[in-house]
């Protein structure tokens, strides 16, 4: 087991004695893994129990000690094989792919899975109860909302592009890759990274960058693939690998890469076949095709579904899923065009092409419209697709949100999403039975997130950021999951069972969301980063005269930003009367209520609205002048967070304690930063003092 930082939540530190005492008898003293076979994830499953109840509790249990009756037992097995040698389960019950049963009420404690995967989670299950300290008699049934539960990872091979070794990644360079083209040889953070996916149900990861190189998949770098695959088995983890789409051009030596062609077909298929022949469970592909850059089927006239279907035939003999990613705009747009808004891009894209995507192919559709900003409205794309399956993409890796730098805890602004109700047809239709395919009676979903973690001792930079890496897991599993419940039990785990620091954890993690919105970029603005570079630290002026901005403006108005604003008004006027009507891309009740300043939130005003500075909010506030007070407010309550965290002080290891510490610090003196080049920046241009006098003074 590894240090601390990289067992993550997974510490299994002993519990004391207070919370142990009377209980240990009712411990089983051995295990039981039904026909496990070597690095199965059912062996794990054993071996992980057994270093999960010595540390937690201090006991040495004994796997598969033969059958000797008399003494007590842990059995751990899939539905099937358990029916096999025990009979039927003690109740009925209805297990989907990954779902498990288990029953501590008894002597023998049964760990049953659908399948092994399924095993190895209940062993989670029941060890992430006992760190906790609940010693749990009863009986859990548990399933997946979504059968697709995926880490994204954007790991570069190589380390001196712009994006260095893994893009938008801020912890450390990759676990996968030297740096230098080539599969590492040293490959030992794999199966630890293995082992926290699991833990939080997370049954696939993608394992290079969707702004794909292809020269992962020649020589050497194959069998590298490979290992890496070999390595997250035991996990119950499957990998999955980004491809290029003019991969027949660069590597297979013809000189087209139209999905129709004879020769390309062949090419994806023969490559395909030989993944299977080395990674017979490769879970499938991920592809971004003309985005940013990105080759891509509309090269050739072909639409973007002949360009997913291309590799989903391949994939189909072999059980491959397809993730289509929907993140295309038009970077190269017209920023002077009053009707160009790269919000509306994914709806014109792919809202014409439902059900022309082969049943193997899922859409993979990022949480807002534009590119995870602090505030988005959900995607419009998601009411659109009925006859598609559709998973949800979010970044774990905190892009725009501070990099690891700042806290954010990301739960409650996925839950804002999930929990949209969209109004398709009028009826009750949340976002998460849009994507579990409830809605629109599909067979398949999926919540996949941009993870990148690196080789940093953390995973993430960050000891407090890995709280998102745990709850993006148990969302995916359960999108209804209470954000400070997840938050609990996931301090309890990493920090032990003090009250003191679960109540500093969350005091702070549940503010973090409405502080960094406040200091970055609020009522639906923005986070008013840098956008063209490093999506780090603000600069407003930077969403100017480019296609990449989040929004576009005007060519008559004399000062232009990204933000459309001149020096009497601000925002961008999305609605359907006047502006690039991407209101009308909702179904027809949220639509209405976007379209109109009256019955649009706050929160979003000027993702929908163009106004006046003077414009009155639902507040009562102007939008300047809420403007002021946000920045003010969300720098002030950054600044209670390093005395917040001062006060568990003592109660846990200095290492850690002072690496939080010093991060706190930080985004309390950054989010000053932040709040006075915005506060002047709107200031200078609309020449509106702030009501409370309030003035930069350094
Ligand atoms: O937000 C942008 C990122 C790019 C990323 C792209 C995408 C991988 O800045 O770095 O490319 O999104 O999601 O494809």
């Amino acid at each position: 087991v590894a240090e601390d930082g990289l067992n993550g939540w997974l510490r299994y530190a002993r519990l004391d004695d207070c919370h142990t005492k009377g209980k240990l008898d009712s411990i089983p003293k051995t295990i039981i893994t039904l026909n496990a076979t070597k690095d199965s994830p059912l062996e794990t499953a054993g071996t992980e129990l057994q270093t999960g109840i010595s540390g937690i509790l201090g006991l040495d249990l004994e796997i598969n000690p033969g059958t000797s009756e008399k003494s007590t037992k842990f059995v751990i097995s899939t539905a099937d094989a358990y029916k096999e040698e025990y009979g039927d389960l003690p109740e009925g019950v209805d297990l989907i792919d990954d779902g498990f049963y288990l029953n501590s009420k008894d002597a023998d404690v049964l760990i049953i899975g659908s399948n092994q995967r399924g095993a190895l989670y209940g062993v989670f299950e029941y060890l992430s109860r006992l760190a906790q300290a609940d010693f749990f008699k009863d009986v859990y049934v548990t399933n997946p909302e979504v059968p697709v539960r995926w880490a994204n990872q954007w790991d570069n091979l190589w380390a001196n592009g712009t994006h260095g070794s893994i893009e938008r990644g801020y912890g450390g360079v990759s676990i996968f890759y030297d740096g230098f083209g080539h599969v590492r040889e040293d490959l030992s953070r794999v199966p630890l990274l293995g082992r926290l996916l699991s833990s939080v149900r997370i049954n696939a990861i993608v394992i290079n960058n969707v702004n794909a190189d292809a020269s992962l998949f020649q020589g050497t770098n194959l069998d590298g693939v490979q290992r890496i695959a070999d390595l997250f088995r035991p996990w119950g983890v499957q990998i999955g690998l980004s491809q290029y789409f003019a991969s027949p051009q660069t590597i297979g030596g013809l000189n087209t890469f139209d999905p129709l062609d004879e020769g390309v077909i062949t090419f994806w298929t023969d490559l395909t076949n030989e993944f299977y022949r080395r990674v017979p469970d490769l879970a499938g592909y991920v592809v971004k095709a003309n985005s940013e850059g990105q080759p891509g089927p509309i090269t050739y006239n072909r639409t973007l579904a002949e360009g997913a279907n291309l590799f989903a035939k391949a994939l189909k003999p072999h059980g491959g899923l397809l993730m289509f990613r929907a993140f295309v705009y038009n970077h190269l747009a017209d920023w002077e065009d009053w009707h160009a808004d790269r919000a509306n891009a994914q709806v014109e894209f792919f809202g014409e092409l439902d059900g022309k995507f082969d049943d193997n192919v899922v859409v993979q559709i990022k949480y807002g419209p534009i590119d995870f900003q602090v505030r988005e409205p959900v995607s419009p794309l998601f009411g659109h697709l009925r006859n598609t399956d559709v998973a949800i993409e979010l970044q774990v890796t905190q892009e725009y949100l501070g990099q690891q730098c700042h806290l954010f805890y990301l739960p409650p602004l996925w839950r804002s999403i999930f929990d949209f109700d969209m109004r398709v047809d009028g009826k009750e239709s949340y976002v998460r039975d849009i994507i579990s395919g409830k809605v629109f009676n599909r067979k398949r979903g999926g919540y996949t997130a941009v993870t990148n973690v690196g080789m940093n001792a953390t995973w993430l930079g960050s000891h407090l950021a890995m709280s998102n890496l745990y709850a993006f897991g148990r969302l995916a599993w359960e999108p209804t999951l209470d954000s400070v419940d997840i938050l609990e039990d996931w301090t309890r785990l990493t920090f032990g069972l003090s009250r003191g620091i679960r109540d500093a954890v969350t005091e702070m993690s549940m503010l973090s969301w409405p502080a960094y919105e406040n200091y970055t970029g609020n009522l639906g603005i923005q986070t008013l980063t840098d956008i063209l570079y490093t999506h780090y630290g603000p600069k407003p002026a930077s969403q100017d005269n480019n296609g990449w901005g989040q929004f576009y403006m005007v060519s008559n108005w004399t000062i232009k930003t990204g933000t459309r604003a001149n020096s009497e008004s601000i925002g961008m006027d999305r609605t359907c009367w006047n502006g690039t009507c991407n209101a009308g891309q909702y179904p027809d009740e949220v639509a209405q209520r976007f379209e109109n300043t009256d019955t649009t939130p706050d929160d979003l005003m000027l993702w929908f609205h163009h106004v006046p500075y003077s414009f009155k909010l639902h507040s009562g506030k102007s939008v300047i002048q809420h403007f002021y007070d946000a920045h003010y407010e969300g720098a002030e309550t950054a600044a209670t967070f390093p005395d917040t965290w001062e006060k568990v002080r003592g109660k846990l290891d200095d290492e850690r304690f002072e690496h939080v510490l010093h991060r706190l610090k930080y985004q309390a003196g950054h989010s000053i930063v932040w709040r006075d080049a915005i506060n002047e920046f709107y200031r200078n241009l609309s020449g509106i003092p702030d009501e409370a006098g309030r003035v930069r003074n350094h």
